[in-house]
């Protein structure tokens, strides 16, 4: 092995002894600096894992295209392998940590032969924060290096954290080899979707990953171990891993307060952090688009860091309209993966907000001509040029939006924090929890209609607790408790509670609420409602803004509109009860009888109005 100018000796023999399972031709350690990240640039380019975009249009930026079979997140190949079954819980897949690491053992024996292993150490969260944490990936995916390399805090500020002997989260990462994959993608794209397995073993503080090379299943940082492994970290700890965004509101006095959110996958969460507000006066900046890592301090407040240092963000659908602040982000040094190519050398993507020229290439690589174009345009032809969980990969340094405390190492206050999901009925625009346990009751419940970022069915209706049901590293139930233990010290000021759906529709199926910069103003009545102003109407759910409360000036609904958005109705809410109690007991008997005891008060409170 390459003799490392690394003292923390776990790290030399983890890297020696995963060298002999893998048989890599060689070891290399990932520094971190512009050169190699360069240089790996130039290699994908060679083999045509990556094509260099149009340096006028894109300066610095490169397109990726995946293996058809290697799109998205597999959660159904996504396994928490605690030591036993229940720790793991319902909402995970389980299997035992020996008898896994034994069919593990012979899918990455020899499994990066023929290509280098990337040494990949990277620090989660701001430098000099006594929150943050290091990792090591070991990898044989330069792809994966370098969207690394965007998203996390990768090489120097990582080493020096590990000089000290520090703990580190261990990730194993190889592409795999299949027997069966398809020939045009074999050497671009390497991956095994026929053994693919995402697997963590929480005790161990250890992830190992085969077969897939595409995001969460494969930059190791973010989803296994930011959340899964530090969910459990938290748990044991006494601090929160959450899938939130995180912003700052700043009123026209100058007032600021932050707010953290949990959205399911492609829900818009990197939307909403970014959002340009519709309202004079009113600011937003942002502080993190995916992850939070709350601690209450020592003055009773809950503190958020964001781990990452860059976003992985859903690509269709982002324009200038819906998320002009990633546009700007995204206009050099950004990798794309599964966008579509224009002639002119730049990437294009359904609802980019203008229509692709002519011989755009779609992202199998296919040329479909004028015709085909347009007729996709115009909605004739189902298969889109993009694919639906295309991503870009770019650091938060050229975000022009970022909080000037989003690298504080010390994290931001949190005076609020959302629950949200696509729901085209049921679900109001905005209702305040009555408690902490109410929120977390909400938290727990909290549904979406599926999108393209995990593989299966797009549209079903599921329960999302947290939005961490994929992300939850432990047992769910034992989860929910601990967001009602975080609660229960009475000296903590805690943040209050919402729950937000931007997506309920009309009887037309058309969306009630505009959305986008107009969020701005359910994240102004939030604001205003932290510093006590307004009164809320009860209803079972919760406590809504009353229509007149809710900044709609300029803004183009019929007060049936707003009012249809604003209301619960008790014959939807009925049988919402019963999918919540289906869920509640689906989750297992760990979950806390609180959350029993708070959907037996919404029934009685449906039952009287
Ligand atoms: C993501 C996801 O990539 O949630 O952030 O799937
Ligand atoms: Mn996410």
């Amino acid at each position: 092995m390459a003799s490392f100018e690394i003292s923390n000796s776990g790290l030399v023999s983890w890297v020696d002894e995963m060298k002999r399972l893998c048989k890599p031709d060689s070891v290399v350690l990932y520094r971190g600096t512009k050169e190699e990240y360069d240089r790996l640039a130039d290699l994908l380019v060679s083999v045509g894992t990556f094509r260099r975009l149009n340096p006028q249009l894109r300066p610095n930026s490169f397109l990726a295209n995946s293996d058809p079979a290697d799109t998205a997140r597999v959660e159904e190949k996504t396994f928490i392998c605690s030591r036993t079954q229940d720790d793991a819980g319902p909402s995970n897949n389980w299997v035992d940590p020996g008898e896994m690491k034994s069919r593990l053992t012979k899918l990455f024996d020899g499994s990066m032969q023929g290509r280098t292993m990337y040494v990949v150490p990277y620090l989660m969260g701001p430098q000099g924060s006594p929150y943050a944490r290091v990792g090591v990936e070991l990898t044989d995916s330069a792809y994966v290096v370098l969207n690394m390399s965007l998203i996390a805090r990768t090489g120097r500020p990582a080493l020096d954290a590990l000089e000290a002997n520090a703990e580190f989260v261990r990730c194993l990462h190889s592409c795999g080899r299949s027997a069966t994959q398809s020939a045009c993608y074999a050497k671009t794209w390497p991956c095994d979707p026929e053994r693919m397995a995402i697997v963590h073993f929480p005790e161990e503080r250890l992830v190992w990953s085969y077969g897939s090379g595409y995001g969460g299943n494969a930059l190791l940082n973010k989803k296994c171990f930011a959340l899964r492994i530090a969910s459990c970290i938290a748990r044991d700890e006494g601090w929160l891993a959450e899938h939130m965004m995180i912003l700052s509101v700043t009123n026209p006095q100058g007032r600021k307060k932050y707010i953290a959110g949990a959205f399911p996958s492609a829900c818009g969460k990197t939307n909403l952090a970014m959002v340009k507000s519709s309202l004079p006066g009113w600011r937003v900046k942002t502080v993190g688009d995916d992850i939070a890592w709350m601690h209450f301090a020592s003055d009773g407040r809950l503190y958020a860091i964001n781990p990452e240092a860059g976003f992985f963000g859903v690509a269709p659908n982002t324009s200038s309209s819906s998320n002009s602040n990633a546009m700007a982000t995204f206009t050099r040094d950004t990798i794309f993966t599964n966008c579509a190519l224009t002639p002119d050398g730049d990437v294009w993507w359904e609802g980019i907000g203008y229509d692709a020229p002519a011989g755009t290439i779609d992202w199998t690589k296919q040329c479909r001509d004028s015709s085909e174009t347009s007729s996709v345009l115009s909605g004739c032809k189902k298969d889109p040029l993009c694919h639906p969980n295309a991503r870009f990969t770019t650091s938060a340094a050229h975000c022009p939006c970022m909080d000037e405390d989003w690298e504080n190492p010390n994290g931001v206050p949190i005076s609020a924090i959302l629950f949200g999901g696509r729901r085209s009925s049921t679900i109001p625009l905005v209702c305040e929890a009555r408690s902490w346990t109410h929120g977390v009751f909400l938290g727990a419940n909290l549904s979406s209609e599926t999108t393209a970022a995990a593989a299966g069915q797009v549209g079903r209706l599921r329960r999302d607790p947290f939005a961490m049901l994929p992300f939850c590293g432990y047992n769910i139930g034992d989860y929910f408790a601990h967001w009602i233990s975080m609660g229960s010290n009475l000296t903590r000021k805690l943040p209050k509670i919402y729950q937000v759906n931007w997506f309920k529709k009309d009887s037309d199926g058309h969306y009630l609420w505009p959305g986008y910069a107009d969020n701005m103003r359910v994240l102004k009545w939030i604001f205003e409602r932290c510093e006590g102003k307004y009164e809320v109407r009860s209803t079972a759910l919760g406590g809504l803004p009353y229509p007149e409360d809710l900044d709609a000036v300029g803004l183009k609904i019929s007060s049936t509109d707003l009012q249809n958005l604003l209301t619960v109705n008790a014959s939807e809410l009925v049988p919402e009860i019963d999918s919540m109690r289906n869920h509640l007991n689906a989750m297992g008997p760990r979950v806390p009888a609180t959350l029993f005891r708070e959907l037996a008060a919404m029934e009685e409170n449906c039952a009287r109005t």
